[in-house]
C-alpha cells in the first residue's frame, strides 16, 4: 500500500488584518495596525496550493472561520442586533474587537496534531484539535476547527477525531506546528518527534523572554490518544534560547519529510542527543536518518526567524528527491539564499530544488508557507474519503479566485472592523464557501 502527504491550506479570511497580537512572534508585533490587503493575502494563499497542486501535490483547502466572532462577542456580554453589537464593542473595547476579528485560522500548521494511520494502534488517521490557549485570539478557534476537520475527514473506518485538550496552560497544545513524523515510506511505521517548549510539571530550562506555547504534557497526551507505540515516539525540548529569538513554534526552526529533518543548529535542548535517537530509532524501522543541520555561523537565530528558512516545506518529488517551499524573504538576505543554493547544488543533497513564493501578507503576522499547511499523511483508500469538495483542481482554484476577487476588500484597518457591512459580507462569502467546498453547514451562523 502506497501513501503520500497531503498539504490542507487554509484559505485566509475576509478579516486578516495585523493586530499585533502574538507576544513571542516578532512580524506580528512589529507589523501592528498597518494597513492589510485581505484580497491579495487570499490569493497569494491561492497561487501556492495552485502551483503545488499543478505540480503533481496532493493539494486540499480548509475554509477560514467566521470573524468578527460575534458569538465571543455576545458572551463578553456585548448585545443587541449585530449592528449594535459591533458599534458598542468599537467603541468601549476596541483592542478586543480585534483580537475576536483575526484571520487567525489561516495558519492550519495549528489547526491540529495529524498522525498517520501507519503509526496509531487502531490503523486509523488521528486528529487532536490545538487549543492554541496561549493567544485569547487563536483560542477561539478550537471548535470550528473541530467542525470544520470533521467535515473535511469523515469520522469512521478511517479518521478518527478528538477535540482539544483541556483549556489550560498546562496542556497548552499549538498542533502540528510542534510536530514532525520521520520514516521512509508514508505508509509504514515512521517515527514522530513532538517539540515542547516547557513542562507543567517540574523544573527544566525555560525561555525568559518570550512565552513557551506548548507543553510537554499536551504532546503526550496526544500521543496517547493517537494510540502511538512509545518506542516509536520521541518528546523533545526546544531551545529556550530560540524561543527567545522569536521562534515562537517549532516549524519556525525545523522541518522533516521522510527521512530529512532541517534544522537550525541551535533548534533543540541537547541537540546531539535528540539526533542519535532519532537515528536510532529510525534505523530500528530499517531506515535511514539524514540531518540537514544549518550552522549557526551560516545562519543566525535572528536570520532564521526574519528570513523564515525553516518555515518551508520539504515535499517528495517523483524523481525520489525533494524540493523546499520558502517565502520570498529567504531570496532577500544573502547568507540564506546562499545557504540554499548551496544546499540544493551539493552532490548527493536529498533537497534539489528551491520554489519561492510571495506570501507576504501571511508572512508579515508571521506566517509562512509551512504555517499556511496542515500535513495529512494518507493512502489512496483514505483519500477516496476526504470530502471531493476539498481537494484543490484547477476548477476549484478557478472558482475560490472568483470568490475571493468577488467577496474581498483589497483594504482593511482594524478600524474597519465595526462596519456592519463587513460582518454581512463574511457571512455571505462564507455561506458561498461553505458550499462550493461541499462541506454542509459547518458554521455557526448557518445553523
Ligand atoms: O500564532 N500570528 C500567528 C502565526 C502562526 C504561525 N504558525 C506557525 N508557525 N505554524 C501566531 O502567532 C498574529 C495575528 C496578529 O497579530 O494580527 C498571529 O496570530
Amino acid at each position: 500500500m502506497s501513501g503520500f502527504e497531503a498539504n490542507f491550506d487554509g484559505l485566509v479570511g475576509p478579516t486578516h488584518h495585523y493586530a499585533g497580537l502574538s507576544v513571542g512572534n516578532e512580524a506580528s508585533l512589529h507589523n501592528k495596525d498597518g494597513l492589510s490587503n485581505p484580497r491579495k493575502a487570499a490569493l497569494q494563499g491561492l497561487a501556492k496550493m495552485k502551483a503545488l497542486a499543478d505540480a503533481g501535490f496532493v493539494q486540499g483547502v480548509l475554509p477560514p472561520q467566521p470573524r468578527p466572532n460575534v458569538t465571543a462577542l455576545r458572551a463578553l456580554g456585548f448585545s443587541g442586533n449585530d449592528e449594535q453589537l459591533l458599534r458598542q464593542a468599537a467603541a468601549s473595547a476596541p483592542q478586543l474587537l480585534s483580537t475576536l476579528s483575526s484571520a487567525s485560522s489561516m495558519w492550519t500548521a495549528n489547526a491540529a496534531t495529524v498522525s498517520p494511520s501507519a503509526d496509531s494502534a487502531d490503523g486509523r488517521v488521528h486528529f487532536t484539535v490545538a487549543n492554541l490557549n496561549n493567544k485569547l485570539h487563536r483560542s477561539l478557534e478550537a471548535p470550528a476547527t473541530a467542525a470544520i476537520l470533521r467535515a473535511t475527514f469523515p469520522a469512521g473506518e478511517h479518521f478518527c477525531h478528538h477535540d482539544a485538550l483541556p483549556q489550560h496552560g498546562d496542556f497548552g497544545d499549538e498542533g502540528a506546528a510542534n510536530h514532525n513524523r520521520l520514516g521512509g515510506d508514508y505508509a509504514t511505521p515512521g517515527v514522530q518527534m513532538f517539540v515542547y517548549g516547557r513542562r507543567a510539571f517540574g523544573d527544566g530550562p525555560q525561555p525568559q523572554r518570550y512565552p513557551a506555547r506548548q507543553t510537554l504534557e499536551a504532546s503526550q497526551a496526544v500521543a496517547r490518544l493517537h494510540q502511538l507505540d512509545p518506542a516509536r515516539t520521541l518528546f523533545v525540548q526546544q531551545n529556550p534560547q530560540a524561543i527567545d529569538s522569536g521562534v515562537f513554534h517549532n516549524d519556525v526552526i525545523a522541518v522533516s519529510n521522510r527521512h530529512v529533518l532541517f534544522h537550525h543548529q541551535q533548534a533543540f535542548v541537547d541537540q546531539a542527543a535528540v539526533l542519535a535517537q532519532l537515528e536510532q530509532k529510525l534505523a530500528a524501522l530499517g531506515q535511514p536518518f539524514a540531518s540537514l543541520e544549518v550552522p549557526t555561523a551560516q545562519v543566525s537565530l535572528a536570520d532564521a526567524v526574519a528570513s523564515y528558512l525553516f518555515n518551508s516545506q520539504l515535499l517528495s518529488k517523483a524523481d525520489g528527491k525533494m524540493m523546499i517551499v520558502v517565502p520570498e524573504e529567504c531570496r532577500q538576505r544573502d547568507n540564506v539564499w546562499a545557504y540554499l543554493t548551496e544546499m540544493t547544488q551539493r552532490a548527493n543533497s536529498p533537497v534539489d530544488e528551491v520554489q519561492v513564493f510571495d506570501l507576504r501578507e501571511s508572512m508579515r503576522n508571521g506566517g509562512g508557507p509551512a504555517c499556511l499547511r496542515l500535513r495529512v499523511v494518507l493512502t489512496e483508500a483514505e483519500r477516496a474519503a476526504v470530502n471531493p469538495g476539498s481537494l484543490l483542481d484547477e476548477a476549484l482554484y478557478q472558482r475560490l479566485t472568483r470568490w475571493v476577487e468577488r467577496h474581498y476588500r483589497d483594504r482593511l484597518h482594524p478600524n474597519d472592523l465595526a462596519d456592519p457591512q463587513l460582518l454581512r459580507e463574511v457571512y455571505v462569502a462564507l455561506d458561498e464557501l461553505s458550499q462550493i467546498l461541499r462541506l454542509g453547514a459547518v458554521y455557526d451562523f448557518q445553523r
